[in-house]
């Protein structure tokens, strides 16, 4: 490969997102090709997709609906701005994907990634509050080793040092839950782990500090993906839900991850039966194939915002490409390929299946833990003492090799596999990673 600063394969002028450049361009890995559950390399070797992208080709790759509606849709119009125009596609997905929800998240807001998403729920929050003149809920609650991507606004709220730590001030008025991940009480847990219902009496003491009357909105994943699939405590979200309720404080769930079947139902909401009042998305809202996000708030909210704004223009946020129209072809497809094939359903049937295997691995070398929801899950590994992260770095390298691609965050494993896995897949990727744990250091 080459390495130099010109040419045509040159590695140096692309600055790679989340990556350690120096490391990568002096060992790369490419893939030139994708269909169904594999990738493949440009040497044509073909490696199982474990983690469907990154938590976002639900619906497996090249999914023809969804390639040839992007391909009729390039040829028919390209682009169409939003502000003060519109396009069917736009208004039929935001149809389609209002109802898709349970309650009243009945109104949609079309951004293009998950981190605009959040920035956009976070600042619907802030305007409606203000809206409905309630002007001094201002303060937004996060939670520790949430991840809500690396607009300012979700590096606030998001709990993770690194994303947080190299700029500067951040958002102010920003307060965090505790995590909920607690590896001596819920070990070894297959779903829903048992203790910890009471980390989300911490709100609580929040609002003591702060009073209800500064706070606007709270915000969690249901299930934190990429900090190592933390999943909520029972009636940990219910009883988020319900001290929200009693100060007057809004929901909002990051559904980025747990969106579009990852849990075999079609929202976190859903799986959980807690109804928030917002709902961000992205990753497999388009299967991946065009970049695209969305905000679903409840009908208060936007009749709130609709008949009380002070402005003409009732919500000042939008981006240039809000609704673009080749995003919307491929997300109208996309919720037809998952309806058609039952895929969301079929998630449902394989997890299961994909919770036994998983567990299997219990006894494995460096294995601390496994845990599973839905069609996730995570393997955590013992840290090389002074290393840590290293151990599942070379893991996710030599898994990579012997052709399974995971995901790897700290030192746990996080699988996520597109919706159409089938056993032999199941066994392929787990036997791919007791194989190369044993071998590892
Ligand atoms: N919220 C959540 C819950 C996410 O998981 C985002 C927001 C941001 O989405 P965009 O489209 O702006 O990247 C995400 C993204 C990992 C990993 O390793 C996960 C994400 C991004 C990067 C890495 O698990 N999720």
């Amino acid at each position: 490969m080459d390495t130099a600063l010109s040419g045509p394969n040159a590695l140096e002028p692309y600055w790679m997102p989340f990556t350690m450049n120096r490391r990568f361009k002096a060992d790369p890995r490419m893939v030139a090709r994708a269909e169904g559950m594999f990738y493949y390399t440009p040497e044509g070797r073909q490696v199982l997709d474990g983690t469907a992208g990154l938590w976002c080709c639900n619906a497996g790759h090249g999914q023809r609906r969804i390639v040839e509606a992007i391909q009729a849709q390039a040829a028919v119009m390209d682009y169409a701005t939003s502000f003060n125009l519109g396009h069917p596609l736009a208004f039929q997905l935001a149809g389609r994907l209002a109802a898709m929800f349970t309650g009243d998240l009945d109104h949609i807001f079309f951004t293009n990634s998950g981190s605009e998403s959040v920035d956009t729920a976070l600042k619907i929050a802030l305007a409606y509050q203000r809206t409905r003149g309630k002007g001094t809920k201002t303060r937004l609650i996060g939670r520790e080793r949430g991840y809500h991507g690396v607009g300012f606004g979700g590096i606030s709220v998001g709990g993770i040092a690194k994303n947080r730590m190299y700029f500067g001030g951040l958002l102010t008025g920003v307060d965090h839950l505790p995590h909920t991940h607690d590896l001596a009480r819920n070990a070894w847990s297959r779903g829903v782990p048992a203790h910890g219902a009471e980390l989300a009496d911490a709100l609580e003491k929040i609002v003591q500090l702060h009073d209800a009357s500064n706070i606007a909105a709270v915000i969690v994943e249901p299930v934190a993906g990429s900090t190592g699939v933390l999943i909520p405590p029972r009636g940990y979200l219910e009883r988020l839900r319900a001290i929200c309720d009693k100060y007057d404080i809004l929901l909002i769930f990051d559904e980025v991850i747990t969106g579009f079947g990852r849990l075999g139902t079609p929202f976190g909401v859903d799986y959980f039966g807690v109804q928030p009042d917002i709902v961000t998305m992205a990753k497999g809202l388009t299967n991946a194939a065009v970049p695209m996000g969305a905000v679903a708030v409840s009908k208060r909210i936007y009749d709130t915002c609709m008949e009380q704004a002070d402005a003409p223009i009732e919500l000042f946020h939008g981006y240039t490409y809000s609704g673009h129209p080749l995003a919307c072809a491929a997300g109208l497809a996309t919720l037809d390929t998952y309806a058609e094939d039952g895929l969301f359903e079929r998630a449902a049937q394989t997890a299961p299946l994909w919770e036994d295997a998983l567990h299997a691995l219990k006894g494995t070398r460096h294995v601390i833990d496994i845990r599973n929801i839905g069609l996730i899950g995570a393997i955590e590994l013992d840290s090389r003492p002074g290393a840590p992260g290293e151990r599942a770095y070379e893991a996710f390298r030599a898994c990579f090799d012997a052709g399974v691609m995971v995901r790897v965050t700290g030192d746990i494993i996080a699988l996520s596999p597109p919706l159409i896995i089938e056993p032999n897949h199941i066994d392929q990727l787990m036997q791919t990673i007791r194989d190369v744990l044993t071998a590892l250091d």
